[in-house]
């Protein structure tokens, strides 16, 4: 099975089971540049994992995530990042998807840019094993905010570029 078909399944069956509200299992707390990890796991075999870990980024960051299988087997799985939406509760239909990532057994680090604010990593997949457990590993690094020189400066090399411009026409 291809892992866009992993996905639709998945997608489907979280469809199916959509009606039961998502359970915060763990929060990461305000995500910073050391790495958290955070624990999970399902002991039946073709149960669907269905688990949130809220966190909230007090900048714009890069954050770092990543899902690995530690014991038994999730496979397909997906993970995505929602923002709680207007009504600031995750787990209800107005939460917004903002990236999402697949994988089967083994993950690699993703990296995503965010905003600052109140964020779910999602996590569905399907136990393939008697007991699976799974770790998921974040951090964010705040992105380098311009300081006012570096506008000055940019500023005035446009004003050098327009100016050279400017000049070339001239000369033609
Ligand atoms: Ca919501």
């Amino acid at each position: 099975m291809s892992l866009k078909k992993s996905a639709a399944v998945l997608a489907a069956l979280a469809l199916a089971g959509g009606a039961a509200q998502a359970v915060v299992v763990d929060t990461f707390g305000t995500l910073t540049a050391t790495t958290a990890l955070k624990y999970g796991s399902v002991s039946l075999p073709t149960f669907l994992v269905n688990d949130d870990f809220t966190f909230s980024l007090s900048a714009a960051s890069t954050v770092q995530s990543n899902v690995v299988t530690a014991y038994g087997s999730i496979t397909p799985a997906f993970y995505g990042i929602y923002k709680a939406g207007p009504d600031a509760t995750f787990g209800t239909p107005d939460d917004i998807p903002v990236v999402g990532h697949t994988f089967s057994g083994v993950s690699s680090p993703q990296f995503d840019t965010l905003a600052a604010g109140n964020y779910s990593f999602k996590l569905f997949g399907l136990n393939a094993a008697p007991v699976s457990v799974y770790a998921i590993a974040a951090s964010a690094t705040a992105l380098p905010v311009p300081e006012p020189e570096t506008y000055a400066l940019l500023a005035a090399g446009l004003g050098v570029i327009g100016f050279v411009a400017s000049r070339r026409r001239r000369d033609y």
